[in-house]
């Protein structure tokens, strides 16, 4: 009994002490395996007498007892403990790191069209957009521009190869008209749109470049008239260029799809070589517009005794230009980044109406 109480003693130390999960599981093997210490003892009950037996019994279940849990209680320290060291050995970081110094900048294309959806949408216009890639019908013919028209010849229009011998040939949108007839044709009034987007013209000098933006608006309802054209774009080119007091001058004008047709200046002056919008002794040209000719209305399905409306055009990369003082059109189409990083915005800076723009 006395070597017993010692054999127990020495297994639990062995198991408190167990430097890992392999000599852990050889300890219980050497004592309670098949041929192991405590089972040996357990098969030689059977020479003793029984009383000596049962209390032997006693003994050995209650060390093979311990011994089991001693081994468990270790075997969960040990799990924990590697379980802990993998968890700091394997550490992802999986945050993104922060780079200020390498934010992308969003183009002051894309942030005065931002801005004109914004001016434009708190009046209730919604967005329109269409094809690049138009035929001559929504290009001109809808819009009163004649067969004869210069602005049709290969001179000022990208005409695409016709499909067939007999078929006409395609055209690049010269401007982003098309995107209204195609409303007007596909929507009943009252019709309060604006059509921003890439137009194309076979141009190209310092002024002007193939490839260049515009917007365009259009509302058309039963009693739409020239005050409204002129209260509209008034307030839009006050909100846009930041001047409350901004003078604004309609001069008469001609385009084939709008009769009467008007051009928009506005107030400037010149200080010290520097163009300044706002109240001054000078004019600056900015749009064209007009109340929207009956024979497009009627090319468009809509009853012009009834419906008459207003429209305007203008070019985006100029009024841009204007806006931010960037001297030079070509470099809008160079993506150098540093002219980006110079006149771009930072992708969060969302233009909006809420403390104006
Ligand atoms: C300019 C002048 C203008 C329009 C565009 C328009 C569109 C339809 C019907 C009638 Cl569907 N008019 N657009 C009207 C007047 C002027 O643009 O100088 N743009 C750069």
């Amino acid at each position: 009994m006395q070597d017993l109480e010692q054999l127990k003693q020495k297994l639990l130390d062995e198991a408190a002490e167990a430097a890992d999960l392999d000599s852990l599981e050889a300890l219980r093997v050497r004592a309670l395996g098949k041929k192991g210490e405590i089972t040996q003892r357990m098969k030689t009950l059977g020479q003793l007498s029984p009383d000596e037996r049962r209390e032997a019994g006693q003994a050995l279940n209650q060390v093979k007892d311990a011994l089991a849990e001693a081994i468990e209680t270790r075997r969960e320290a040990l799990e924990a403990t590697a379980l802990e060291a993998r968890l700091q050995a394997e550490r992802i970081d999986v945050s993104l790191p922060v780079r200020p110094e390498r934010s992308g900048h969003v183009h002051p294309i894309s942030r005065t069209i931002d801005e004109l959806i914004a001016i434009f949408g708190e009046m209730g216009f919604s967005v329109a957009e269409g094809p690049h890639i138009e035929d001559a019908f929504h290009n001109f013919s809808a819009l009163n521009i004649p067969e004869w028209h210069p602005a049709r010849q290969d001179m000022d229009t990208f005409y695409l190869k016709a499909e067939s011998e007999d078929a006409e040939r395609p055209v690049l949108r010269t401007h982003t008209s098309p995107v209204q007839i195609r409303h007007m044709l596909s929507d009943k009034p009252p019709l309060r749109i604006i059509a921003p987007g890439r137009t194309f013209r076979a141009d190209h000098d310092a002024t002007h470049s193939p490839m260049f933006h515009q917007v365009e608006g259009l509302v058309v309802d039963e009693t739409t008239h020239m005050g409204h054209l002129k209260g509209t774009l008034i307030e839009f080119c006050r909100a846009f260029f930041g001047v409350d007091d901004l003078p604004v001058r309609f001069r008469p004008s001609y385009f084939p799809f709008t009769e009467p047709s008007a051009e928009v200046d506005i107030g400037c002056s010149h200080e010290g070589g520097q163009l300044v919008i706002g109240p001054g002794k000078d004019w600056l040209e900015i749009l064209g517009c007009g109340m929207v000719h009956p024979k497009v209305l009627e090319n468009c399905g809509i009853d012009s005794t009834r419906y008459q409306g207003f429209a305007f055009g203008m070019g985006i990369e100029r009024i841009a230009m204007l806006k931010y003082g960037i001297p030079d059109l070509r470099t809008f189409y160079e993506s150098d980044l540093r002219w980006l990083r110079h006149y771009g915005f930072l992708p969060l800076d969302v233009p909006s109406m809420v403390r104006g723009l």
